[in-house]
């Protein structure tokens, strides 16, 4: 008989994106999972309903308990309760636009959200037991030209610039972290992760927002994609090559900081281009800023047709951010020693995304 103790982990923000992928993993690793989810007014679990499980069975490793990141003393209640070993501070308003809109919130969940998570394990006593994860972004950056390096990326000691109130909030996580670290000893580790997507990704960030109306324009179902700035470069990999980052870092002998990104920069306007190509329907850009539009100017898919010269994407400079970060590359050689390889590159991501929207809408109709 096995007596090793079954790990504990605790993921704030298992609703989204990454905590769906995240608790999976878990899950398959023979952890117990709780998650952090807020009351909402209509179902907001749809990303992790398929792992849910009946609690009045036998066995039950996956559990959820409702909770905010505004509010220490759930937060201490809760990992009061859970003992986690590893906590994943994924909880977050992550949306930077918006962040524009609600600054102080922003502040308040990214940013002393994460003090109240380090402050709970110290006041419970469980530096030595609990490590924690802290979800911090190539958002730092700010994509100042100046600041990569020599190479022409930004890596683990390039300087910071944040470019938007969620940036700004998620400078301070960063450095509460690294500062519970080394003032208390505790186990607590950045991962700074450049753009990761995923057919679960969030509707209104630009890859989702693309690929859905890729799948809605070549079935006839929206006439034109409104985006914001097209000039604009990501480093774009797969959430579920992402998450198994972040529990690497966690079991790593000595607690540090690592990028995790693709290497590769691509423009949003390649991105929709992709896309499109990905339904067989092949673009022409042309103009500039507000006046650039992509027309439609080959369909090679026998089911996705449109006119020759259709227009299926214009700018909306509604969608502009004050302060844009223009260009992300994210240096992975500290991450290679994680032992981390992932499996996907853009194409593989692009496809999977497409065909999913597709699916979705289809199954829709
Ligand atoms: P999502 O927006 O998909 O998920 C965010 C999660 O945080 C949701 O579960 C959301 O709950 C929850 N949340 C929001 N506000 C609060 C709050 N006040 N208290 C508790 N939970 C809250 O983000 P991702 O999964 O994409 O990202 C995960 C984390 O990684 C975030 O911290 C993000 O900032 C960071 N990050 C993401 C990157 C990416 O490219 N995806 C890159 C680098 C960092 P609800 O479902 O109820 O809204
Ligand atoms: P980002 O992701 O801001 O990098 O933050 P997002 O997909 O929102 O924007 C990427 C770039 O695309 C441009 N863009 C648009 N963006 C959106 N959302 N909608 C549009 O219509 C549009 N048109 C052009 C943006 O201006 C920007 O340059 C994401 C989030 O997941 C953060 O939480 C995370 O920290 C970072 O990635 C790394």
């Amino acid at each position: 008989m096995s007596t090793t103790k079954q790990k504990v982990a605790l993921i704030t923000g298992i609703t989204g994106q990454d905590g769906s992928y995240l608790a999976e993993l878990l899950l398959e690793k023979g952890y117990m999972v709780h998650g952090v989810k807020r009351r909402a007014s209509s179902f907001n679990t749809q990303r992790i309903d398929h792992i849910y499980q009946d609690q009045h069975q036998n066995h039950v490793d996956f559990k959820l308990h409702y909770g905010d990141l505004t509010d220490s003393t759930n937060i201490i209640r809760i990992i009061q309760e859970v003992q986690p070993d590893e906590i994943y501070n994924l909880g977050a308003m992550s949306h930077v636009k918006v962040s524009f809109d609600s600054p102080e919130y922003v502040a308040n969940v990214d940013g002393i959200g994460t003090l109240r998570i380090l402050e709970a394990v110290r006041i419970l006593g469980m530096e030595k037991k609990t490590r924690i994860y802290q979800a911090s972004t190539s958002e730092l950056y700010g994509g100042l030209a100046e600041n990569k390096n020599a190479a022409g990326f930004y890596d683990e000691n390039s300087p910071f610039y944040p470019r938007s109130p969620y940036g700004v909030a998620k400078i301070y996580g960063f450095w509460i972290t690294k500062n519970y670290r080394e003032a208390y000893n505790i186990y607590a580790c950045n991962g700074i992760l450049f753009n990761h997507e995923s057919p679960r990704r969030g509707e209104t960030f630009v890859t989702r927002k693309i690929t859905m109306a890729t799948a809605a324009i070549a079935l006839g179902q929206q006439d034109c994609l409104y985006l914001g700035n097209l000039n604009s470069q990501r480093d774009w990999g797969h959430a579920k090559d992402y998450v198994e980052a972040m529990w690497r870092i966690l079991q790593q002998e000595v607690a540090e900081d690592y990028v995790i990104a693709t290497g590769v920069t691509t423009y949003i306007r390649d991105f929709v281009r992709y896309s499109f190509a990905e339904v067989g329907i092949e673009l022409a850009f042309a103009g500039e800023n507000e006046n650039e539009t992509a027309t439609v100017v080959a369909c090679k898919h026998p089911e996705y047709q449109l006119p020759i010269g259709t227009v299926v994407v214009r700018v909306d400079p509604q969608y502009y951010r004050p302060t844009e970060v223009d260009l992300l590359i994210g240096d992975p050689t500290k991450s290679k020693k994680l032992g981390w390889v992932p499996q996907y590159d853009l194409a593989g991501l692009v496809k999977e995304m497409v065909a999913s929207d597709l699916e979705l809408l289809k199954r829709a109709r």
